[in-house]
């Protein structure tokens, strides 16, 4: 198979674990006699300071001349404590989602069984534990009008979902239901917000025509209660951008670290699969920072993007097979592990 994928490693850790993911495609790519064929584009910090701009023109128009993107992480301390700062390594990454209609995050909570130890969660409650959430990417309190009033002293960011935008993400999460252990939980606010009874309304309304699906609705706070104590009744999750954002990085703790959760963000054009975590600037450099879920997201790639299931499943079982040998970086490491199980970035990789 011929292809061409876009590396956008963009801030921070992000340069260092899209190197470890494409090393893996290109090992695959060898392995499996496919031609991939690879280029390299500016998002985030890095873009703003070679162009002035988060998603230069020439970045966008490289994704959408691709057939998948492998991406990092945006991000940068110095706009943390800026809160005038006009242009943001962020504004990059919503844009792209928005221009590319990225509008389902699927986000896999995989707990391989050799982590059960990592988390903080008791492995009498995780063991077993395998949730699949959508997170809705290109609408909610993200993208709707935001600003500052009285003179500064009042700031608003509007939430805003249309019925055609909560369709069409539960329509992808029943659908993924009916291929897993059919249950689904939408995930709202609709006690309180407006756009959650609206949410609610549209998933009843579509709900009979996946009989075969069984189908909860939870508030947000409860559902966020319910992951830690009893994550193994979940199955797929849907939800909304800033509930999806939040539940998900807790989620990473049934999974044992957030450096092992890969993402796959699909829509109308070119997809894009990038780690949940951010650009983690404090370790950035350091050779730290756990490339596993790069590797995984250049899995769901090899998988969703080019339909190649053996190749991405080849993937994870080395994964697997790494943690089974006792290999562990320092996110998943704890007392027991031996010195020289400890892996850095660049070892992670060679060792798949
Ligand atoms: N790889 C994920 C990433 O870069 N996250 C940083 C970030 O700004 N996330 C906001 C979001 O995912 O909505």
């Amino acid at each position: 198979m011929k292809k061409h994928i876009l590396v956008v490693p963009g801030d921070g850790i992000g340069q260092e674990v899209t190197a470890v993911g494409k090393k893996v495609l290109e090992r695959i790519a060898s392995k499996f006699g496919h031609e991939f064929t690879y280029d390299e584009a500016l998002i985030g910090h890095a873009a703003i300071e070679a162009t002035g701009n988060p998603l230069p023109e020439e970045t966008l128009a490289k994704m959408k001349a691709s057939d998948a993107v492998l991406f990092g992480a945006v991000g940068h301390p110095k706009y943390d404590n800026d809160p005038s700062a006009k242009v943001r390594p962020e504004q990059g990454l919503l844009k792209m989602r928005k221009e590319l209609g990225l509008y389902a995050n699927l986000r896999p909570i995989k707990l391989f069984d050799e982590l059960l130890g990592a988390s903080s969660i008791k492995p009498e409650i995780l063991k077993g534990s395998d949730i699949l959430f959508f997170r809705e990417l290109t609408g909610d309190i993200y993208f709707g009008e935001k600003g500052r009033k009285n003179d500064g002293d009042t700031a608003y960011d509007l939430a805003e979902y249309s019925r055609f935008e909560v369709e069409r993400i539960a329509r992808k999460a029943f659908e993924a239901a009916r291929t897993r252990r059919k249950k689904l939980c939408s995930v709202d606010k609709a006690n309180v917000l407006e756009t959650s009874r609206l949410w609610r309304e549209v998933v009843q309304k579509i709900a009979p025509e996946y009989p075969d699906v069984e189908v909860e609705h939870q508030f947000v706070d409860a559902a966020a209660m319910m992951l830690i104590k009893d994550p193994r009744r979940f199955d797929v999750v849907v939800t909304a951008n800033l509930f999806g954002d939040i539940l998900t990085d807790e989620a990473s703790q049934i999974a044992g670290s957030m450096g092992m959760l890969a993402s796959a963000s699909v829509g109308d054009s070119t997809g894009v699969y990038e780690p949940i975590h951010g650009s983690a600037h404090d370790i950035t450099g350091k050779g730290v920072a756990n490339p596993l879920a790069s590797v995984l997201s250049a899995a769901l790639l090899l998988d969703i993007s080019f339909g190649l299931k053996e190749e991405a499943d080849t993937i994870i079982a080395a994964v697997d097979q790494l943690l089974k040998d006792g290999f562990r970086t320092r996110d998943i490491a704890d007392a027991t592990t031996p010195a020289d199980k400890i892996l850095n970035t660049e070892t992670a990789g060679q060792e798949l």
